[in-house]
């Protein structure tokens, strides 16, 4: 097969390179605390922003050349587009992909005819995937493209949508089982709402927890290992979106009995726009043991947009991997670039530039986190913060089986708190003394 790009395959070359088209930081087969940076990181690109972006926004028309696309709604087109985006893969060294049914298949006139083109793209990947040695990180259904869809899918006012929306939902499970996907996202891309006024929010929840229940006794029916993600998001498109942010998806799914089926898959960009760092949503996600996988993208801080940019930001990065490593590291989640070029870098080329620009700031993300890890001062001085809990007094506090009668007891006899400086600023310097 003749190549699309007319580029070599990315390799490491080091931090002194000066070739754009070569990592400086992203070494594979290095390790890093035991485990090789591929192991660590799994990278993966989006079928629908690299194959399928075209640039377009709400004021002009796609900027991007994609000389193999003919724009048509073929099968043939389909699996071109497949040829692409695994050369693509295989030359950014790129070990996972991800998918939303529609990306990868043309959507048709009935659900069978639909169903028919995802399962002759599905078959075409399973043959490339083997042959290329790529595996799929999640599957998803796009429940938010179609018209059906803009008033809700799973939490649609009608039930004809729901019921579409389920058979989406069936067919890109059974489809992402058979290409031993990692993992299957919900991203509940119209599940809010435009206004209350004409909103019965109560009953659409329980439509959603019925449904996410549902998806759960049909990954049993066919042996679905893989977790399933929530993503959250606050708003974009709906003025408010029901999975908001991390704290707001947990409790979700501790209200309908889900969270044991469930992790979260959290995206840059949507923390930024729920108003929380994304250092705070892998926190909180991590502490209720849910932390899944990532979105790895970024948004621009002064601007209400999810503008998907490729993440560059090395204190970002940083603080992402700090927290990942703190959580014990991915299992079946990696990093998803969930990330789009910006309209003015159109040619095909920049693919390559954006990926590799993630990767690295991922790669040295990875290094300064570790570092900072290893060097235990922070740690250090986080457990020496709370060392006072470790008394007789604190551990019956934490274990529940204190009084208020007998903490007066102790504040009494201690009088006033001594407390000690939180040391901000030079924990932030000591931070920098890495990056
Ligand atoms: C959109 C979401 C979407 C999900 C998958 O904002 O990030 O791309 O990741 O449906
Ligand atoms: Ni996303
Ligand atoms: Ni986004």
């Amino acid at each position: 097969m003749a190549d699309f790009f007319d580029v070599p395959q990315i390799q490491f070359e080091g931090s002194k390179s000066r070739n754009p088209l070569a990592f400086k930081h992203y070494n594979p087969e290095e390790t890093v605390g035991g485990k090789t940076m591929r192991e660590h990181l799994r990278f993966a690109s989006p079928f629908w922003h690299t194959m399928r972006g075209t640039g377009a926004d709400p004021f002009g028309v796609g900027t991007m050349q994609m000389p193999w696309d003919d724009g048509s709604d073929s099968i043939e087109n389909a699996l071109r587009r497949v040829d692409v985006f695994f050369e693509f893969l295989n030359k950014c060294q790129i070990d996972f992909y991800c998918w939303h049914d529609r990306d990868i298949a043309p959507e048709r006139g009935t659900i069978s005819e639909s169903h028919a083109a995802l399962g002759e793209v599905v078959d075409y990947l399973e043959k490339l995937q083997a042959e290329h040695g790529k595996k799929l990180l999640w599957g998803t259904a796009c429940l938010f493209g179609h018209p059906r869809y803009g008033q809700g899918a799973a939490t649609s006012p009608y039930l004809d949508v729901y019921a579409y929306a389920a058979a989406q939902v069936r067919k890109a499970l059974e489809c992402t089982n058979r290409l031993g996907g990692e993992g299957y996202v919900f991203w509940g891309g119209r599940e809010g709402y435009s206004t209350l006024i004409n909103t019965n929010m109560k009953k659409e929840l329980d439509h959603l927890g019925a449904f996410l229940h549902m998806a759960v006794d049909y990954k049993k029916e066919i042996g679905f290992k893989g977790p399933f993600y929530i993503e959250p998001k606050p708003q974009e498109p709906t003025t408010h979106q029901y999975d908001s942010d991390a704290a707001a998806c947990l409790n979700f799914l501790r209200e309908y009995g889900l969270m044991e089926h469930f992790k979260l898959n959290l995206e840059t960009n949507h923390a930024t726009l729920a108003g929380h760092t994304m250092q705070h949503e892998l926190r909180v996600a991590a502490d209720a043991g849910a932390l899944g996988s990532v979105d790895a993208n970024e948004g621009t801080a002064n601007c209400g947009w999810d503008t998907d940019e490729f993440p560059t930001d090395l204190y970002l990065t940083t603080s992402v991997m700090y927290e990942v490593l703190r959580a014990g590291g991915f299992t079946t989640g990696g990093l998803n670039f969930d990330a789009k070029r910006r309209r003015d870098s159109f040619e095909p080329l920049d693919l390559f530039h954006a990926h590799i620009a993630g990767m690295d700031t991922f790669a040295r993300g990875l290094k300064i986190a570790h570092a900072i890890i290893e060097d235990g001062r922070l740690d250090d001085f986080v457990t020496q913060r709370y060392a006072t809990w470790d008394s007789d007094l604190g551990k019956k506090v934490e274990s529940g089986k204190a009084s208020l009668a007998e903490l007066e007891a102790h504040a009494i006899a201690k009088g006033e708190p001594n407390i000690q400086s939180g040391r901000q600023e030079m924990l932030e310097a000591l931070v920098n003394q890495f990056i």
